[in-house]
């Protein structure tokens, strides 16, 4: 059977805030994973429209869709195409399962939920010429998964060619995430079995991984497992975290040993009332400080993400927010601008109280005020969400947050990873469109690697300038 896969690439493709480098980072590791549930003699086709031209000439039997909120509407425009020529289409993801009476006028098929249990049960009815027009996912396991088809994917086409998953969900419930939402009906976290997530890491060459995990250190059992399986596979890795993880028992310290260079932490705010209205009770007095601190002395960089325009927040907060992140020396920063996604909590709450400004979904990019704001205006949240990006990685900011480590080697990482990420946007998009991305992995990895000899590394001893 020809089977057709389309990540398609999100509206602003076309928009100044478009970086081809950060499209170009991962590659469709939804789609590839649906596809390990096909035959061995299905020919798929699996596209990325971020990374390359989409070919709509084709005539596949069945086309596979992923929705995510901003690129809801070229994903329905593409299912409309293919319907119309006669394919039978399925539409899934993120944005169809907050949304299904939206998505449902565009397909033959829908899914709710992830796909590990629904995909398997549509491809057995479709062969028997029996789909139904809508599927719900209920039942919440990793254990006996096909292997990732890791063969369909253009790896030149990436910088992070291995990103990987080996749990799904988050043990928390904050009120704007998507998780509670898009796992509702079942559970909302669970983990590979340890040998298979390191039989998966076996697969992926080179030394470099990118855990897209929302939580890697989530469930202590696992993880503790995973980091002691990954001693000596001479691996380097990135992945996400929460400060509360970090401060508790020594699973960080693991990971540190296991590989972990650079940690992904939702900070959110430093306003304890904006966690408590975002119900993000695991922040909720935790020392930043001392979780930035125990990191730093580990050797694994940070990259702190942050959400403007909750209740609390007033003019001040850009300022205070930046300063305070380039004082702790924080590697990398993600400003987001509060964006109350369907399904959320969030979403509902604002809904019921008439702050939500319109629906287009192409401006729920976390980019763009599309609710009531309470403390700032909607002008002052834009002006100061670009400045904060602006400030935080302007030369002086970046060279001053690098030199907040002690050790000569960590003031240089940090300066070349912040600087390289976002300082260098003319290169990186000649080096895209003449397809050596890849060839800047051995960089990256470089980077990440360990520094050896560096008085703090491992040391208890708290670092004084933090
Ligand atoms: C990697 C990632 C990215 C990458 C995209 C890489 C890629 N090629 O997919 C980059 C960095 C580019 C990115 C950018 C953005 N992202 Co992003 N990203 C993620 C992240 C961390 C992991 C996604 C992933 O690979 N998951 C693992 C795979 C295995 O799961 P999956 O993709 O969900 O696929 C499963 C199911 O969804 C389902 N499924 C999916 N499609 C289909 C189709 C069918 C037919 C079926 C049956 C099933 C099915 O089956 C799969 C297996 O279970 C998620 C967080 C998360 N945990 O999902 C956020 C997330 C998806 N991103 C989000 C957002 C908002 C964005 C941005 C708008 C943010 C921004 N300001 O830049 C942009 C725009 C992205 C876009 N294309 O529109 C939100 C989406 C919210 C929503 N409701 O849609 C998420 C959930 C983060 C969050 N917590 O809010 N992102
Ligand atoms: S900790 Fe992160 S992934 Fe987990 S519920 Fe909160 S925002 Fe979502």
């Amino acid at each position: 059977m020809k089977i057709k896969m389309i990540l398609p690439a999100l509206t602003e493709a076309k928009s100044p805030y478009w970086r081809p480098i950060k499209y170009s980072l991962f590659p469709p590791l939804g789609l590839a994973t649906l596809a390990g549930y096909c035959r061995a003699d299905d020919e798929i086709d699996l596209q990325d429209e971020h990374v390359e031209e989409l070919r709509t000439d084709d005539m596949p039997e069945l086309v596979i869709i992923q929705v995510y909120i901003t690129n809801a509407y070229r994903a329905y425009a593409l299912a409309d195409h293919y319907r119309k020529k006669g394919c039978y289409v399925c539409l899934g993801g993120l944005h169809v399962t907050s949304l299904p009476e939206e998505a449902m006028p565009h397909a033959d098929s829908i899914f709710i939920g992830p796909g590990e249990d629904i995909f398997p049960a549509f491809l057995e009815d479709f062969r028997n010429k029996r789909p139904l027009p809508r599927y719900v996912s209920r039942i919440r396991t990793l254990q006996g998964v096909p292997k990732v088809r890791r063969d369909l994917i253009k790896r030149s086409y990436y910088l992070v060619p291995n990103s990987i998953v080996v749990t799904r969900g988050c043990p928390h419930h904050c009120d704007f995430c998507y998780k509670d939402a898009f796992f509702e009906g079942g559970r909302s976290f669970y983990t590979q079995t340890v040998d298979d997530a390191l039989s998966e890491i076996d697969r992926l060459p080179g030394r470099h991984l990118y855990f897209l995990d929302d939580h890697l250190l989530g469930n202590q059992r696992f993880a503790s497992g995973l980091f002691e399986g990954m001693k000596g596979m001479d691996r380097v890795f990135q992945g996400a975290s929460t400060v509360d993880a970090i401060l508790r028992g020594d699973l960080i310290e693991k990971a540190a040993e296991a590989g972990m260079r650079s940690v992904f932490i939702g900070f959110e705010t430093l306003a304890q009332g904006n966690l408590l209205q975002s119900n993000k009770k695991q922040n909720l007095g935790k020392d930043y400080a001392a979780a930035i601190r125990r990191l730093h002395d580990l050797g694994i960089m940070i990259n702190g993400s942050f959400v403007f325009g909750l209740d609390e927040d007033g003019p001040d907060v850009f300022k205070r927010t930046v300063d305070w992140a380039v004082q702790m020396g924080l590697t990398t920063c993600t400003f987001h601008i509060l964006t109350p996604y369907p399904g959320t909590g969030l979403y509902k709450s604002m809904q019921a109280e008439g702050r939500l400004l319109h629906s287009n979904w192409d401006l729920y990019d976390t980019r763009n005020v599309v609710y009531k704001t309470r403390g700032l205006s909607a002008e002052q949240l834009k002006a100061g969400y670009d400045w904060s990006y602006k400030s935080f990685y302007s030369w002086s900011n970046i060279a001053r947050a690098s030199l907040q480590h002690d050790d000569i080697k960590h003031q240089l990482k940090h300066f070349a990873y912040a600087g390289g990420w976002k300082k260098f946007e003319p290169l990186w998009n000649f080096i895209i469109k003449n397809r050596h991305l890849n060839q800047m992995l051995p960089l990256l990895e470089a980077i990440l690697s360990k520094v050896r000899n560096g008085p703090d590394r491992y040391s208890p001893q708290p670092v004084l300038q933090h």
